[in-house]
């Protein structure tokens, strides 16, 4: 006996649709969540600057025709407020916040063979038994902090980006300190630079930015396009990124230099990252013609930023566009034409420690009134383990993913029984258009879960030997690409200690649908599926 059918744990993008998916398909569910509102990362993220890299119409759910066509989103790349509003609108719709449970930390979860339950425990005390765990935790939700000596002495405040204060943090006439120049560091610091006294921005690696090219969404435009919403929506199923891009097809090497050109501008005169990665069929596998990419790139940086030597340094050298994530800013290079800007180079010279009254490197001392960190998360695996979760005899997570993650098709771990990742390592995830893999893997486990339910089975378990060859698989696909190339969080380089692995399925987001829909009409091929039944209360 179980008291529910499912526990679902976040309530940001994944865990909102799962507890729709799940109790539409007659499941008992709860959602713990716990940050104090629904929205995962969005809930967190709420530094000033925070908007979506994907376009709105993008960034959506695909599940109900009729809330794609009644919410209208006012600009191009939504900002994190607008994702919220949105994500309310979805829970009060579709009457989910019944079954959210907010302000509630899941700390464990144990699988017990007995019973065939997992027994869910939170940081209120409680626990809750279930059938089956589904791990909405997100893949960028465990912050990452540097061990900076001396940070417990600074006498002003510091923040990370992803536990920004709700109430906002007012750097008029402030003299701030910035670490941090991925996507986060890109879009804050134009903002910090706004009132800031000054702005100095400590730069261990420069990072490629394409334009958003941001603006209103008109009506007009909003209503043509929503009339063909669903073959849109189709296309992106069975693109590689889950977002329609269309590419040349032909390959940057095999086309002429000022033809070349001419099609980088035209994308970078449009915004956006992905319409680069797509344009050539050889860019993310080709160094060569990536690197016609980022000369391209590195000169828009050149003829924006005044000051040749910060221009240069602004200019990313050591690994190929695509393999951090490409970061999108209209305004992050012109910034530093800004007197009140400085960027600190602490490549060549690291940071060293932190004072009372700011922050030494090994050249210099700046004083500071405020630091702002956005140095990332312990991202794919930290949320997991965050979490002490323990499958079959008591085997915890971390041990099993000790030298770095395994799971079948991304979404299950052989030795932790009906239990699923959304998005987990092995999966698109992190290198596709979120909510459309989100809703593709919550779909599948529900379907998996239907089926267990009709065909008198009580557990479903990925076999030791079907993740072995999909995780080969994904590795092979990985290292045909340029994607492993860089020493970013997608290979966990940013962590100290954690075993470099590259994870996410960069085959295609379609073709990744079609394994997993053939596993699924298979049979579950590559799962145990073992016999019985356990009722709910
Ligand atoms: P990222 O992309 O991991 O960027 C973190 C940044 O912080 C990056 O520039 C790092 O430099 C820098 N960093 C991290 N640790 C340190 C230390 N110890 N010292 C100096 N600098 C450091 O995180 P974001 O939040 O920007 O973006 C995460 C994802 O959110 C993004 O990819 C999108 O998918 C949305 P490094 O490059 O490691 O030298």
């Amino acid at each position: 006996m179980a008291d529910l059918d499912v526990v679902v744990v976040g309530a940001g993008f994944t865990g909102i649709y799962a507890v729709h998916a799940l109790r539409s398909a007659g499941l008992t569910v709860r959602a713990f969540e716990a940050g104090d509102g629904i929205g995962g990362t969005w809930f967190w993220n709420c530094y000033p600057g925070a908007r979506c890299d994907v376009e709105s119409k993008d960034y959506s759910y695909a599940f109900s025709p009729e809330l794609e066509q009644e919410w209208s989103w006012s600009e191009r790349y939504p900002a994190q407020p607008e994702i919220l509003r949105y994500l309310h609108h979805v829970a009060g719709k579709f009457g989910l916040w019944p079954h959210i449970q907010l302000n509630t930390r899941v700390t464990a979860a144990v699988w017990d063979a007995g019973p065939s339950t997992w027994t869910v425990s939170t940081d209120d005390g409680a626990s809750v038994t279930a059938r089956f765990v589904v791990m909405g935790v997100g893949n960028l939700s465990e912050l990452a902090v540097p061990d900076i000596p001396g940070l417990d002495t600074f006498e002003g405040p510091w923040y990370h980006t992803s536990r920004w204060p709700k109430e906002g943090v007012d750097f008029n006439g402030k003299r701030v300190g910035l670490i941090g120049t991925g996507s986060t560091g890109i879009q804050v610091a134009p903002e910090i630079a706004a009132v800031a006294e000054h702005l100095y921005v400590f730069q261990r690696t420069a990072n490629f930015a394409v334009p958003n090219r941001n603006r209103p969404w008109e009506d007009a435009e909003e209503r043509t396009f929503k009339e063909s919403y669903r073959d849109y929506r189709e296309q992106a199923r069975k693109s590689i990124l889950g977002v329609p891009v269309a590419g040349t097809g032909k390959a940057a090497l095999e086309t002429p230099a000022d033809e070349r050109e001419q099609v980088y501008m035209e994308r970078w005169k449009a915004g956006g990252g992905m319409p680069f990665l797509g344009a050539y069929t050889d860019v993310m596998f080709v160094r060569e013609a990536n690197d016609t990419v980022a000369e391209f790139m590195r000169d828009r940086i050149r003829e924006t930023v005044a000051d040749s030597e910060v221009a240069e340094l602004l200019c990313p050298k050591n690994f190929p566009v695509g393999a951090k994530r490409l970061c999108q800013s209209d305004d992050y290079y012109a910034m530093f034409n800004q007197p009140n800007v400085t960027l600190v180079d602490i490549r060549s010279a690291p940071v060293e420690s932190v004072y009372p009254g700011g922050l030494k490197t090994a050249a210099n001392s700046y004083e500071l009134d405020a630091i702002v960190f956005a140095t990332g998360f312990d991202a794919i695996t930290g949320p997991l383990f965050a979490i002490d979760i323990r499958g079959t005899g008591g085997v915890a997570l971390r041990e099993a993913w000790a030298r770095g993650p395994r799971a079948y098709l991304g979404v299950a771990a052989a030795g932790f029984p009906n239990m699923f990742i959304v998005t987990g390592p092995g999966s698109p995830g992190v290198l596709s258009n979120m909510v459309l893999s989100i809703e593709q893997h919550v779909e599948w486990i529900r379907d998996c879960i239907t089926h267990l339910t009709g065909g008198g089975y009580a557990t479903v378990e990925a076999d030791p030997a079907a993740q072995e060859t999909w995780m080969e698989l994904v590795t092979e696909i990985a290292y045909s690409t340029l994607f492993p190339m860089a020493d970013s969080w997608y290979v966990g380089a940013n962590i100290p200690g954690k075993p470099r692995a590259f994870t996410p399925y960069v085959g295609g987001v379609g073709s990744y649908r079609e394994r997993c829909d053939a596993v699924a009409a298979a049979g579950y091929e590559g799962f145990t599926l073992g016999p019985g039944s356990v009722s709910t209360a």
